[in-house]
């Protein structure tokens, strides 16, 4: 089984993985690995932090020679601004290490802040920010290359895109094509397939920065490649779309996920929703009319495109800030605001596309 494990703290020395369940023999592109964290750090409305950062995976166990060894894998990234941080974040408890911690007393509506310091009892939400931070995707998209490169193995493309960023959305479908020149062009401000609908976007990112808010939006991943039977209708949390939804909203500030066309389907009759089947003669297999099922059937693959969409809330910290209660006076004040992304879509969409293996 594919597990993984996470940690760091945003600005401690660095963020590792620690990966489990990768067969033996599995290569690992370096360059593709890093290409993916690269991704991470691109995109339109992000924060001064990636001028700071240049994240690479340095993998310390469970590859030699260029490929998987069947042990559990092991990887760090470094944390450039660790050293701005020495200070404030010290492992031991050292002299005066009180005054020079950044404390945030002032809990952000939204962010985890308060939610963690009342499960920890902490006076101080600098632990849970640190922890809750965006920052972790990083060790996350390391740990999601990995596994690409696994799918790889048996032809598997994973594409993604966006789809809206605040009030501006995408009206029409995007093909194969365009998203695949999406997941290549990594120019692309906001990873939209069409130029006039990004351009709105980024306008509404422009708008949001000059106002001192934040935006979030919605972006669409689709696998490609994948055999019927994955997954399974028999046991609930072996449920493909059950693992997926719960890995979407695991990422910070995914409010909502949505497989196939599953919030329309929801106010439409079942004539018009389910997904006739017919049989291709030619290919030899069994096909779908539509994919408004989003290629997932009673939690089981049915070899059709899988489609899953998130939706991120527009991010918690904000310069025009909010009201809040400090956390030790009580006293109404203003939300802490730290240095921030203002639109992370693009960020949240980090796949790209590959070859199929002839
Ligand atoms: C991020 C790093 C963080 C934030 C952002 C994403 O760095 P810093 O806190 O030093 O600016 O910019 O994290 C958040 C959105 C958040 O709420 O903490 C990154 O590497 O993606």
């Amino acid at each position: 089984m594919f597990r993984f494990f996470t940690a760091g703290e945003s600005h401690g020395q660095a963020l590792v993985a620690w990966v489990s369940g990768l067969p033996a023999g599995v290569p690992v592109d370096l360059d593709f690995v890093g290409r993916e964290l690269h991704r991470r750090q691109l995109g339109y409305g992000r924060g001064g932090r990636q001028r700071i950062e240049k994240d690479q995976a340095d993998f310390l166990a469970g590859v030699r020679h260029g490929k998987t060894i069947g042990a559990p894998i092991a990887l760090r990234i470094e944390n450039r601004d660790w050293k701005n941080w020495e200070k404030a974040m010290p492992v031991e408890d050292s002299e005066g290490a009180e005054e020079a911690q950044k404390r945030l007393t002032a809990p952000r509506p939204g962010h985890a802040d308060l939610a963690g310091a009342q499960k920890f009892n902490f006076h101080d939400a600098r632990y849970v920010l640190e922890r809750a931070s965006a920052r972790e995707t990083a060790a996350r998209v390391a740990v999601g290359a990995l596994a690409k490169l696994l799918l790889r193995e048996f032809g598997v493309q994973i594409l993604s895109h966006t789809i809206a960023v605040g009030r501006v959305k995408m009206e029409r479908a995007a093909t194969w094509e365009e998203i695949e020149g999406v997941c290549e062009n990594l120019e692309s401000p906001l990873r939209c397939i069409d130029p006039e609908t990004e351009a709105r976007m980024k306008a509404e990112v422009d708008h949001v920065l000059r106002a001192g808010d934040s935006v979030g939006g919605i972006f669409e991943v689709i696998a490609r490649g994948l055999p019927p039977g994955l997954g399974t209708h028999v046991q609930w949390d072996e449920k493909l779309d059950g693992k997926l939804a719960q890995a979407i909203l695991s990422i910070q500030a995914v409010k909502a996920v949505e497989i196939g066309a599953g919030i329309e389907n929801s106010g439409s009759y079942g004539s018009e929703v389910q997904d006739e089947i017919r049989y291709d003669a030619t290919r030899k297999r069994f096909d779908r009319s539509s994919n408004r099922a989003g290629g997932l059937e009673g939690g089981i693959t049915n070899g059709q495109d899988i489609v899953v969409r998130g939706y991120l809330k527009p991010i918690s910290t904000l310069r025009r800030a909010l009201l809040t209660a400090d956390l030790n006076t009580k006293e109404a004040v203003k939300a802490a605001y730290e240095r921030s992304d203002v639109c992370v879509v693009p960020a949240a969409w980090r796949a790209r596309p590959w070859s199929r293996r002839r």
